[in-house]
């Protein structure tokens, strides 16, 4: 089955450059001043169990600025003379190391092959990067990802008073350059947009698996994340790029349920929250379908209301527009449609309000965030207090829901919705020309959903 849906994708991008790199690396400096220096840490491996890892995932501004994958590095940039540099602190070559745990590029290839300008083992770092902070008047540094980097930091700063008076010389601040990476991640290149789509497209397809495979034979959510995750490995992405929600009936109530072991009954709505990861850029798909193959009268009409919010939400994302005017869209799509059905007993104005409105019962989370290589992407959303106005380039999510757990003793679920839940979640990119929906290939409308599910049997 995944050889066939893996015909149904296009070919692999290229990999983002080295040179685009190096640009990003040439913006970045240019917002800085010449004794500044920059530190970007990779993420600490973390533990499974006893000597097992999590698979190894690094930090993405580091990732973004210099391509690094491999944990234990650390990248340096300072003017020297004039002329910013960029070091490469990595894991050196080590052939038992290697034998146990894989091959490592080490300080050559690191050199040779990333867009770096000098590269040294990871042993020097304590060394060279004392030296760094020395020469340095600001030290550009997020604390809190590698201790080791962060005490070095700090141990420079307060004996900044006696260099400074006796060298003249030495830092006086740390500054997060985390909120400047953030603005330049915010915008998407083609090439990033590439790996999005691919990303998108693989996850779609694996949507598509997973209803096929539902349909009233009493898959498992389990089963159906396997078939989902299985694809996202077979069709060469890293994984996932968030935990697989699969939650039948009253689960997909639940906003970020996670055990995924129980059986879809018939009847149920399954929902499906899952996207994969490809070169560090995420995907982020939801899709609701119920688990026979037909929906209900009661399902339709729910469904239909956030299928109707979720394109309104799309409609507004558009050059200009706030951030938030797809939430406000779908909220009011969401609000007209409850209304009608009577679940919703208040004027649409009331129905809205923060605090006494009944939408919040129903509906209760955002419906939009950034998404890139942190599926929640980095970049402020109310920069100054004010909503921060849709540009070309940006990536969001729209993912209208209605939720109606009737296993929620804090509000009176309507007996015909009971454990109805519905999300459906697209991934969009804004450009001058209008939205463009990159989980495009991923089905939504009833129709086409009621021909896929349970089509392979
Ligand atoms: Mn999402």
């Amino acid at each position: 089955m995944f050889a066939e849906m893996f015909t149904q994708l296009g070919d692999m991008p290229e990999p983002v450059s080295n040179a685009e790199i190096n640009d990003r690396q040439r913006a970045l400096f240019s917002k800085f001043d010449n004794g500044d220096l920059l530190i970007l840490c990779a993420s600490p491996e973390t533990i499974h169990s006893n000597d097992v890892h999590h698979p190894y995932r690094t930090q993405s501004n580091l990732l973004y600025l210099s391509g690094w994958t491999e944990p234990d590095a650390v990248m340096c940039s300072l003017n020297i003379n004039g002329k910013w540099e960029t070091h490469l602190f990595v894991q050196p070559k080590d052939t038992l190391k290697e034998i146990w745990e894989g091959r490592r590029p080490g300080v050559e290839g690191a050199v040779e092959n990333w867009p770096v300008d000098y590269a040294h083992s990871v042993d020097e770092l304590q060394a060279k990067l004392a030296d760094f902070i020395a020469q340095s008047s600001k030290i550009m540094h997020r604390m809190g990802i590698m201790p080791e980097v962060d005490e070095l930091v700090v141990k420079a700063i307060k004996k900044r008073d006696r260099a400074r008076q006796r060298y003249g010389t030495g830092p006086i601040s740390i500054e997060d350059p985390s909120n400047l990476i953030a603005e330049m991640r915010l915008i998407k290149s083609d090439s990033e947009i590439a790996q999005m789509k691919f990303a998108s497209d693989v996850s779609s397809l694996a949507h598509i698996a997973a209803m096929k495979h539902g349909g009233g034979n009493n898959a498992k959510e389990n089963q159906l994340q396997s078939l989902i995750e299985g694809f996202f490995r077979y069709a060469g992405t890293s994984g996932w790029s968030y935990p697989s929600i699969v939650g039948s009936g009253e689960n997909a109530t639940i906003l970020h349920y996670k055990q995924n072991e129980d059986y879809c009954k018939d009847g149920d709505v399954v929902l499906i929250d899952a996207g994969a990861e490809f070169r560090g850029y995420a995907a982020d798909i939801t899709r609701s379908w119920p688990n026979n193959g037909q929906f209900t009268d009661a399902q339709k009409e729910i469904y239909q209301i956030v299928l109707d919010a979720q394109i309104a939400a799309i409609d507004e994302c558009v050059v200009g527009n706030p951030y938030n005017a797809p939430h406000e869209a779908a909220r009011k799509v969401l609000a007209e449609g409850l209304i009608k059905l009577g679940v919703i007993t208040q004027s649409l104005e009331d129905s809205l309000d923060m605090t006494d409105g009944q939408l919040k019962d129903w509906y209760m989370h955002n419906t939009s965030h950034w998404i890139g290589l942190d599926v929640h992407d980095v970049g402020v959303y109310l920069p100054n207090g004010e909503p921060r106005l849709l540009e070309s380039g940006m990536c969001l999510t729209i993912e209208p829901g209605l939720y109606f757990g009737a296993w929620r003793p804090d509000v009176e679920c309507p007996e015909k919705y009971a454990n109805i839940g519905i999300r459906i979640e697209d991934d969009i990119l804004v450009t001058k020309d209008g939205p463009v929906v990159l989980t495009d290939m991923c089905p939504k409308t009833i129709a086409e959903i009621e021909s896929i599910v349970g089509s392979d049997k």
